[in-house]
Protein backbone atom coordinates (compact mmCIF):
# COMPACT_ATOMS: atom_id res chain seq x y z
CA UNK A 1 0.00 0.00 0.00
CA UNK A 2 1.53 3.67 -0.93
CA UNK A 3 1.18 5.89 1.60
CA UNK A 4 3.54 8.83 2.05
CA UNK A 5 4.08 12.08 3.61
CA UNK A 6 5.65 15.14 1.27
CA UNK A 7 7.82 17.79 2.60
CA UNK A 8 6.15 20.42 4.62
CA UNK A 9 7.02 23.60 6.08
CA UNK A 10 10.67 24.95 6.90
CA UNK A 11 10.72 26.37 10.85
CA UNK A 12 9.21 29.58 10.89
CA UNK A 13 8.66 30.25 7.24
CA UNK A 14 4.88 30.89 8.31
CA UNK A 15 5.58 33.55 10.12
CA UNK A 16 6.24 37.51 9.12
CA UNK A 17 4.50 37.31 5.37
CA UNK A 18 2.30 39.82 5.25
CA UNK A 19 -0.65 37.90 2.99
CA UNK A 20 -1.10 35.68 5.52
CA UNK A 21 -4.43 34.19 3.82
CA UNK A 22 -4.78 30.93 1.63
CA UNK A 23 -4.10 32.35 -1.16
CA UNK A 24 -1.24 34.80 -0.27
CA UNK A 25 0.73 32.08 1.64
CA UNK A 26 0.57 29.93 -1.53
CA UNK A 27 1.72 32.73 -3.81
CA UNK A 28 3.80 33.67 -1.13
CA UNK A 29 5.53 29.66 -2.18
CA UNK A 30 4.90 28.74 1.65
CA UNK A 31 4.99 25.39 2.49
CA UNK A 32 2.26 24.11 4.22
CA UNK A 33 2.69 21.98 7.40
CA UNK A 34 0.05 19.78 6.43
CA UNK A 35 -0.17 17.38 3.28
CA UNK A 36 -3.28 17.55 1.79
CA UNK A 37 -2.46 15.13 -1.12
CA UNK A 38 -1.15 12.77 1.70
CA UNK A 39 -4.83 12.89 3.49
CA UNK A 40 -6.24 12.27 0.31
CA UNK A 41 -3.86 9.21 0.12
CA UNK A 42 -4.65 8.42 3.63
CA UNK A 43 -8.08 8.02 2.86
CA UNK A 44 -8.17 5.90 0.10
CA UNK A 45 -5.69 3.49 1.97
CA UNK A 46 -8.48 3.25 4.21
CA UNK A 47 -11.67 2.61 2.15
CA UNK A 48 -9.13 -0.06 0.46
CA UNK A 49 -9.64 -2.07 3.55
CA UNK A 50 -13.01 -2.53 2.63
CA UNK A 51 -15.85 -0.80 4.87
CA UNK A 52 -14.24 -0.53 8.55
CA UNK A 53 -17.68 -2.54 10.15
CA UNK A 54 -16.99 -3.97 13.79
CA UNK A 55 -17.00 -7.46 13.17
CA UNK A 56 -15.33 -7.85 10.20
CA UNK A 57 -12.01 -9.12 9.29
CA UNK A 58 -11.28 -5.24 7.11
CA UNK A 59 -12.24 -3.28 11.09
CA UNK A 60 -9.56 -5.50 12.79
CA UNK A 61 -6.98 -5.08 10.02
CA UNK A 62 -7.82 -1.23 9.54
CA UNK A 63 -7.22 -1.17 13.61
CA UNK A 64 -4.02 -2.92 13.04
CA UNK A 65 -2.81 -0.34 10.27
CA UNK A 66 -4.04 2.66 11.99
CA UNK A 67 -2.44 1.64 15.06
CA UNK A 68 1.15 1.59 13.30
CA UNK A 69 0.52 4.44 11.98
CA UNK A 70 0.26 6.22 14.94
CA UNK A 71 2.45 4.25 17.09
CA UNK A 72 5.35 5.47 14.45
CA UNK A 73 4.25 9.26 15.13
CA UNK A 74 3.23 9.40 18.86
CA UNK A 75 5.44 9.83 21.70
CA UNK A 76 3.24 7.18 23.44
CA UNK A 77 0.24 5.45 22.95
CA UNK A 78 -2.77 4.45 25.00
CA UNK A 79 -4.65 1.39 23.02
CA UNK A 80 -8.59 0.86 24.69
CA UNK A 81 -10.01 -2.89 23.38
CA UNK A 82 -12.77 -4.37 24.79
CA UNK A 83 -16.10 -5.95 23.89
CA UNK A 84 -19.39 -4.14 23.20
CA UNK A 85 -22.81 -6.26 23.30
CA UNK A 86 -25.57 -4.79 21.04
CA UNK A 87 -28.96 -4.09 21.96
CA UNK A 88 -30.05 -7.47 19.73
CA UNK A 89 -27.15 -9.05 21.79
CA UNK A 90 -24.27 -9.46 19.60
CA UNK A 91 -20.60 -9.23 20.66
CA UNK A 92 -18.34 -6.71 18.86
CA UNK A 93 -14.79 -6.13 19.19
CA UNK A 94 -13.71 -2.65 19.60
CA UNK A 95 -10.40 -0.49 19.59
CA UNK A 96 -9.67 3.12 20.04
CA UNK A 97 -6.52 4.24 19.78
CA UNK A 98 -4.87 7.58 21.34
CA UNK A 99 -1.74 8.91 20.08
CA UNK A 100 -0.08 11.10 22.60
CA UNK A 101 2.45 14.25 22.19
CA UNK A 102 4.08 15.80 25.24
CA UNK A 103 2.25 13.14 27.68
CA UNK A 104 3.70 15.13 30.70
CA UNK A 105 2.42 18.47 29.47
CA UNK A 106 -1.17 19.28 31.51
CA UNK A 107 -1.85 21.99 28.65
CA UNK A 108 -3.54 19.62 26.28
CA UNK A 109 -5.47 19.83 23.00
CA UNK A 110 -7.56 16.83 21.82
CA UNK A 111 -8.82 15.88 18.42
CA UNK A 112 -10.65 13.19 17.49
CA UNK A 113 -12.44 11.38 14.77
CA UNK A 114 -14.44 7.70 14.00
CA UNK A 115 -12.74 5.37 12.09
CA UNK A 116 -15.62 2.85 12.05
CA UNK A 117 -17.96 2.51 9.00
CA UNK A 118 -21.35 2.08 8.90
CA UNK A 119 -22.60 -1.45 8.12
CA UNK A 120 -25.57 0.07 6.66
CA UNK A 121 -26.17 2.80 3.76
CA UNK A 122 -29.54 3.12 5.04
CA UNK A 123 -29.62 6.73 3.26
CA UNK A 124 -28.88 5.22 -0.71
CA UNK A 125 -31.32 6.72 -2.90
CA UNK A 126 -31.74 3.13 -4.23
CA UNK A 127 -33.68 0.76 -1.96
CA UNK A 128 -31.73 -2.35 -2.94
CA UNK A 129 -28.37 -0.81 -2.01
CA UNK A 130 -29.54 0.37 1.90
CA UNK A 131 -28.33 -3.06 3.22
CA UNK A 132 -24.31 -3.02 1.98
CA UNK A 133 -22.60 -1.28 3.97
CA UNK A 134 -21.13 2.78 3.58
CA UNK A 135 -17.25 2.48 2.34
CA UNK A 136 -16.57 5.77 4.71
CA UNK A 137 -14.01 7.31 2.68
CA UNK A 138 -15.85 11.12 3.81
CA UNK A 139 -17.77 9.37 6.71
CA UNK A 140 -14.89 8.29 8.83
CA UNK A 141 -12.33 8.27 6.44
CA UNK A 142 -11.87 11.98 6.21
CA UNK A 143 -11.43 12.79 10.24
CA UNK A 144 -8.70 10.15 10.27
CA UNK A 145 -6.86 11.55 7.52
CA UNK A 146 -6.58 15.05 9.15
CA UNK A 147 -5.39 13.61 12.34
CA UNK A 148 -2.73 11.15 10.48
CA UNK A 149 -1.86 13.97 9.33
CA UNK A 150 -1.30 16.26 12.09
CA UNK A 151 0.25 13.22 13.74
CA UNK A 152 2.96 13.31 11.26
CA UNK A 153 3.27 17.62 11.16
CA UNK A 154 3.59 17.02 15.23
CA UNK A 155 6.36 14.58 14.97
CA UNK A 156 8.30 16.35 12.63
CA UNK A 157 8.22 19.63 15.36
CA UNK A 158 6.91 19.12 18.61
CA UNK A 159 3.95 20.95 19.86
CA UNK A 160 4.20 23.40 22.03
CA UNK A 161 1.55 21.80 24.05
CA UNK A 162 0.18 18.64 24.96
CA UNK A 163 -1.82 16.95 22.27
CA UNK A 164 -3.91 14.19 22.05
CA UNK A 165 -5.31 12.36 18.64
CA UNK A 166 -7.80 9.89 19.26
CA UNK A 167 -9.72 7.77 17.09
CA UNK A 168 -13.43 6.19 18.55
CA UNK A 169 -14.91 3.27 17.19
CA UNK A 170 -18.06 2.03 17.31
CA UNK A 171 -19.58 6.11 16.29
CA UNK A 172 -21.81 4.62 13.17
CA UNK A 173 -22.95 0.89 14.45
CA UNK A 174 -26.93 1.71 15.07
CA UNK A 175 -29.72 3.25 15.41
CA UNK A 176 -29.00 7.10 15.80
CA UNK A 177 -33.00 7.86 16.34
CA UNK A 178 -33.21 5.73 18.84
CA UNK A 179 -29.63 6.38 20.28
CA UNK A 180 -28.92 2.58 20.27
CA UNK A 181 -25.18 1.26 19.61
CA UNK A 182 -23.53 4.25 18.51
CA UNK A 183 -21.15 6.47 19.65
CA UNK A 184 -19.31 3.58 21.05
CA UNK A 185 -16.42 4.54 21.62
CA UNK A 186 -16.78 7.73 22.54
CA UNK A 187 -19.05 6.59 25.48
CA UNK A 188 -16.19 4.04 26.52
CA UNK A 189 -13.40 7.00 26.36
CA UNK A 190 -15.42 9.11 28.15
CA UNK A 191 -16.03 6.61 31.10
CA UNK A 192 -12.14 5.96 31.44
CA UNK A 193 -10.34 9.30 30.58
CA UNK A 194 -6.41 9.06 30.57
CA UNK A 195 -5.81 10.20 33.81
CA UNK A 196 -8.61 11.76 36.45
CA UNK A 197 -8.06 15.56 35.93
CA UNK A 198 -7.78 15.31 32.36
CA UNK A 199 -9.38 18.43 30.91
CA UNK A 200 -7.71 19.89 27.89
CA UNK A 201 -7.97 23.33 26.91
CA UNK A 202 -10.22 22.69 23.70
CA UNK A 203 -10.90 19.60 21.85
CA UNK A 204 -12.29 19.53 18.52
CA UNK A 205 -14.05 16.46 16.44
CA UNK A 206 -13.77 16.55 12.53
CA UNK A 207 -16.38 14.50 11.16
CA UNK A 208 -17.13 14.71 7.49
CA UNK A 209 -14.58 16.92 6.52
CA UNK A 210 -13.45 16.40 2.72
CA UNK A 211 -16.40 17.53 0.47
CA UNK A 212 -15.76 19.11 -2.70
CA UNK A 213 -17.88 22.30 -1.33
CA UNK A 214 -17.12 22.52 1.78
CA UNK A 215 -19.25 24.44 4.15
CA UNK A 216 -19.23 23.97 8.18
CA UNK A 217 -22.15 25.22 9.98
CA UNK A 218 -21.74 25.79 13.63
CA UNK A 219 -23.48 22.95 15.16
CA UNK A 220 -25.78 23.34 18.22
CA UNK A 221 -24.59 21.16 21.07
CA UNK A 222 -21.15 22.66 20.28
CA UNK A 223 -22.25 25.86 20.79
CA UNK A 224 -24.43 25.26 23.48
CA UNK A 225 -21.46 23.38 25.21
CA UNK A 226 -18.59 24.95 24.61
CA UNK A 227 -18.82 28.59 22.94
CA UNK A 228 -15.57 29.61 23.47
CA UNK A 229 -14.32 26.70 20.92
CA UNK A 230 -16.55 27.23 18.19
CA UNK A 231 -14.92 31.21 18.49
CA UNK A 232 -11.52 29.83 18.51
CA UNK A 233 -11.93 27.42 15.69
CA UNK A 234 -13.92 30.08 13.40
CA UNK A 235 -11.77 32.34 14.00
CA UNK A 236 -8.67 30.71 13.06
CA UNK A 237 -10.18 29.59 10.35
CA UNK A 238 -11.31 33.35 9.33
CA UNK A 239 -7.64 34.67 9.90
CA UNK A 240 -6.41 31.60 7.61
CA UNK A 241 -8.62 33.29 5.02
CA UNK A 242 -10.93 30.21 5.59
CA UNK A 243 -13.71 32.23 6.36
CA UNK A 244 -16.39 31.12 3.66
CA UNK A 245 -16.15 27.94 4.27
CA UNK A 246 -16.25 27.94 7.90
CA UNK A 247 -19.46 29.68 8.25
CA UNK A 248 -21.27 31.77 10.64
CA UNK A 249 -24.53 30.49 10.27
CA UNK A 250 -25.87 27.78 12.83
CA UNK A 251 -27.07 23.98 12.17
CA UNK A 252 -29.24 22.37 14.39
CA UNK A 253 -27.88 19.96 17.31
CA UNK A 254 -26.28 16.45 15.76
CA UNK A 255 -25.58 13.34 17.56
CA UNK A 256 -21.64 12.76 17.86
CA UNK A 257 -19.12 11.58 19.31
CA UNK A 258 -18.66 15.13 21.32
CA UNK A 259 -21.71 14.85 23.55
CA UNK A 260 -20.40 12.43 25.61
CA UNK A 261 -17.49 14.49 26.16
CA UNK A 262 -19.56 17.54 26.53
CA UNK A 263 -21.44 15.53 28.90
CA UNK A 264 -18.21 15.01 30.82
CA UNK A 265 -17.37 18.89 31.19
CA UNK A 266 -14.80 18.52 28.67
CA UNK A 267 -14.73 21.30 26.06
CA UNK A 268 -15.02 19.68 22.86
CA UNK A 269 -17.02 20.89 19.54
CA UNK A 270 -17.82 19.10 16.42
CA UNK A 271 -16.76 20.31 12.72
CA UNK A 272 -19.27 18.70 10.55
CA UNK A 273 -20.59 19.18 6.97
CA UNK A 274 -23.95 16.85 6.62
CA UNK A 275 -24.56 18.89 3.35
CA UNK A 276 -22.53 15.59 1.94
CA UNK A 277 -24.63 14.28 -1.22
CA UNK A 278 -23.59 10.52 -0.22
CA UNK A 279 -24.09 10.67 3.06
CA UNK A 280 -24.80 6.94 4.35
CA UNK A 281 -24.50 5.37 1.13
CA UNK A 282 -22.34 3.08 -1.45
CA UNK A 283 -21.49 6.01 -2.86
CA UNK A 284 -19.39 7.55 0.02
CA UNK A 285 -16.33 6.46 -2.09
CA UNK A 286 -12.44 8.37 -2.39
CA UNK A 287 -13.36 10.37 -5.53
CA UNK A 288 -16.06 12.23 -3.52
CA UNK A 289 -13.20 13.53 -1.34
CA UNK A 290 -11.65 16.82 -1.83
CA UNK A 291 -7.90 17.38 -0.99
CA UNK A 292 -8.52 21.00 -1.49
CA UNK A 293 -10.49 20.65 1.31
CA UNK A 294 -8.63 18.40 3.16
CA UNK A 295 -5.91 20.97 3.33
CA UNK A 296 -8.09 23.48 3.98
CA UNK A 297 -9.01 21.53 7.67
CA UNK A 298 -5.38 20.03 8.12
CA UNK A 299 -4.09 23.84 7.91
CA UNK A 300 -6.51 25.36 10.58
CA UNK A 301 -6.59 22.00 12.82
CA UNK A 302 -2.29 22.64 12.75
CA UNK A 303 -2.72 26.31 13.44
CA UNK A 304 -5.00 25.93 16.05
CA UNK A 305 -2.21 23.98 17.78
CA UNK A 306 0.31 25.70 17.10
CA UNK A 307 -1.08 29.46 18.01
CA UNK A 308 -1.87 27.86 21.59
CA UNK A 309 1.21 30.26 23.50
CA UNK A 310 3.16 29.28 26.21
CA UNK A 311 1.41 30.43 29.59
CA UNK A 312 2.10 33.90 31.44
CA UNK A 313 5.31 33.48 33.81
C1 LIG B 1 -21.97 11.56 11.49
C2 LIG B 1 -21.48 10.71 10.58
N1 LIG B 1 -22.99 10.96 12.06
C3 LIG B 1 -23.14 9.77 11.52
N2 LIG B 1 -22.22 9.60 10.60
C4 LIG B 1 -23.80 11.53 13.09
C5 LIG B 1 -25.20 11.83 12.66
C6 LIG B 1 -26.24 11.55 13.52
C7 LIG B 1 -25.47 12.36 11.42
C8 LIG B 1 -27.54 11.82 13.14
C9 LIG B 1 -26.78 12.62 11.04
C10 LIG B 1 -27.81 12.36 11.90
ZN1 LIG C 1 -22.10 8.05 9.40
Amino acid sequence: MVFAWGAVLPAGAACGDERADAAGREAAGVASEFDGAAALEAVRAQVAFGPRVPGTEAHARAADWLEGELRRRADTMIVQRWTHTTAEGRTLPMRNLLARFRPDEGRRVLYLAHWDSRPVADSDPDPSKRGAPVPGANDGGSGVAILLGVAEAMARRAPGVGVDLLLVDGEDYGDFESDTDVLIGSRYFAERLPDPGYAPLFGVLWDMVGDEEPVFSQEAYSVRGAPEVVQRVWSTAQRLGHGAVFSNSTVLGITDDHVPLLAKGLRVIDVIDLDFPWHHTVADTPDKVSQRTLQIVGDVAIALIREVTAPPR
